[in-house]
């Protein structure tokens, strides 16, 4: 393999659940990927990295492992596993796990093992605390509602968990949880796995006193965040693994890090301090919300998205690298968040593609992405399955707020948006399953379905065939530089890429109105990619549609 191959890659993410479902039982699972390997090596990808696939008792779909070395049963078998790496390597798509090392299941052994006493071999591979009289230890809030402490009975303490209480945290301070993490690692290397997506990899170092946290206005918790957000011994723990494990082979590694700042980015993946290739940074991913939680909803800034993407294309540009995405199983759908799902669906969709897949760093599509599939409206609260949903409308409505209100933030913003069944043809269930599915298809599949793109040339499928095959060919993608133009412009996204004597301008519209842009450098013929048909252009003046993209490549010497 090529050194740092996974910087010329494109990865598409599968939330399994949701992909495709072989046997009529509702639920997708991995013959259900095998069957649609050449769709995605049709797509042109590289990497495939799958949500959780092991055992589990899905309180947080598969985000609370039971067991890191065994396959979920609804899912398939470990021989499903290898035949999925070996018929994805046959077409040249590498296979990237997902991580899940801040917390496990409250049903692993080691869970059931540590509670049961103080002085149990595994007790140490969780976090305990006593109690302040008959409160929790501190006043931190879990991110799926209520404390971040449960009570233990056997103990009589309490142990912590940032997400569900069927999600504990781990102690990353006990040497023996960090080899064991470090042997499941190699176990699913040895298997030939490419690399890992590395889930809230950043919260696994917290401050040993555990204090208090600011209450925010409107907030039932404490924000512990300061105190296990890139915690005091994170770098080391990152360092510790790539000795231990990340340095056997080039390995794509990705750590999802909420609350990083670039300066945190650069320490994860500058290439010289051997931690990770990248991070998930959140912050364009907060711009539509108010500062203490996702659901208090706000209008996107355009300003504010531009210049945010300025920061990390600058500030990693030489030091670090940046992975680019607009979704994935915890996001809404792009294209009903900062685009446009009703007439200009089809254009916007295309449009945020450009916009994003021309910025250095490593894409990620996330199922579905490629054909414009929309976020949902479900009328009852008991047709959406996320935990963080229903325990967000549970706690809501129990502190008096109005149901509607409620539900509007969960139709913009609630995870299920990006879980309903992938979208395949027009049949009965989308095509997902014969059976009845997990979570309700989206009603729009009539129109919006992989069956469809593939029939049309000008499907947003093709057009992100294109991009893909755009990031091979042009090394300007992966190598130049990033200057960001218009700035405080609320409507048009516009960039340039330098590297040696080539540059690329993009100009991006992310408005319904019509915007005339005067281009200085460019030639009609200079177009490398654009959104609509033909292009508007008089006397070196370009008339932006609504959701219109184009993007131009020239000489700067010529
Ligand atoms: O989903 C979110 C936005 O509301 C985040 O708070 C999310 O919980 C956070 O980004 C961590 O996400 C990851 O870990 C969670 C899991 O539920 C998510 O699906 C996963 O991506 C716990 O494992
Ligand atoms: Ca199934």
């Amino acid at each position: 393999m090529e050194s740092n191959w996974w910087k010329k890659s494109v990865v598409y993410q599968i939330y399994p659940r949701s992909f495709n479902d072989s046997n009529g039982d509702g639920i997708g699972d991995l013959p259900g990927i095998i069957e649609k390997l050449d769709y995605l090596q049709k797509l042109g990808i590289d990497v495939l990295w799958l949500s959780p696939i092991f055992d589990s008792p899905n309180d947080d779909n598969g985000y609370d492992i039971r067991n890191y070395e065994t396959i979920m049963d609804e899912f398939g078998t470990m021989e499903d596993v290898e035949l999925l790496i070996s018929e994805a390597k046959k077409r040249g798509i590498h296979l990237v796990m997902d991580l899940v090392v801040n917390h496990t299941s409250d049903e692993h052994e080691w869970f059931a093992e540590a509670k049961k006493s103080k002085d149990n071999a595994y007790r140490d591979y969780y976090i305990w605390r006593e109690g302040e009289g008959s409160n929790p230890p501190n006043n931190w809030g879990s991110f799926f509602s209520g404390s971040a402490w449960e009570w233990n009975e056997p103990t009589q303490d309490y142990y912590l968990h940032l997400f569900s209480k069927k999600q504990p945290d781990l102690n990353w301070e006990s040497d023996s949880l960090r080899k064991a993490v470090y042997e499941m690692m190699h176990f699913w290397l040895n298997k030939g796995v490419a690399g890992f997506r590395m889930d809230v990899i950043n919260l696994i170092s917290k401050h040993p006193a555990l204090p208090n946290g600011p209450v925010h206005p409107g907030q039932l918790f404490g924000d512990g965040s300061p105190y296990y957000m890139n915690g005091p011994k994170i770098h080391d723990y990152m360092q510790e693994m790539h000795q231990e494990v990340l340095s056997r082979g080039d390995i794509l590694t990705v750590g999802e890090c909420p609350g990083a700042t670039t300066e945190d980015a650069a320490l994860f993946s500058d290439p010289n301090r051997n931690e990770l290739s990248m991070i998930f940074t959140f912050e364009h991913m907060s711009l539509d919300s108010g500062p203490y939680e996702k659901w208090d909803l706000r209008a996107l800034h355009l300003p504010k998205l531009k210049k945010n993407f300025r920061k990390w294309q600058t500030e990693l540009h030489g030091k670090g690298w940046n992975s680019l995405y607009w979704n994935n199983h915890d996001q809404p759908r792009i294209v009903s968040r900062f685009g446009n799902d009703t007439d200009y669906r089809v254009e916007s969709a295309k449009m945020l593609a450009t916009c994003l897949h021309f910025m250095q760093g490593t894409p990620y599509i996330y199922q579905g992405e490629e054909i414009g599939m929309t976020n949902v409206v479900f009328e009852s609260i008991e047709d959406y399955q996320d935990l963080e949903t229903r325990r967000m409308y549970d706690e809501k409505m129990a502190n008096g707020a109005v149901h509607e209100d409620v539900m509007q933030s969960i139709y913009v913003k609630g995870r299920d948006n990006a879980r309903t069944p992938m979208q395949w043809d027009d049949t009965a269930e989308a095509g997902f399953t014969t059976g009845t599915p997990w979570l309700k298809v989206n009603p729009n599949y009539k129109t919006i379905n992989v069956q469809e793109a593939l029939a049309s040339p000008n499907s947003i499928f093709a057009y992100y065939q294109s991009l893909i095959q755009l990031r091979k060919e042009l090394d300007i993608l992966t190598e130049g530089s990033f200057v960001l133009l218009l700035p405080d412009d609320e409507e048009i996204f516009a960039y340039q890429r330098h590297w040696q004597e080539e540059m690329l301008t993009v100009y991006c519209n992310f408005s319904a109105s019509t915007r005339d842009i005067s281009c200085v450098h460019e030639n009609e013929s200079d177009v490398v990619i654009k959104n609509y048909e033909t292009l508007e252009w008089h006397d070196n003046t370009l008339t932006l549609r609504p959701f219109e993209a184009v993007i131009f490549k020239f000489n700067k010497n010529a």
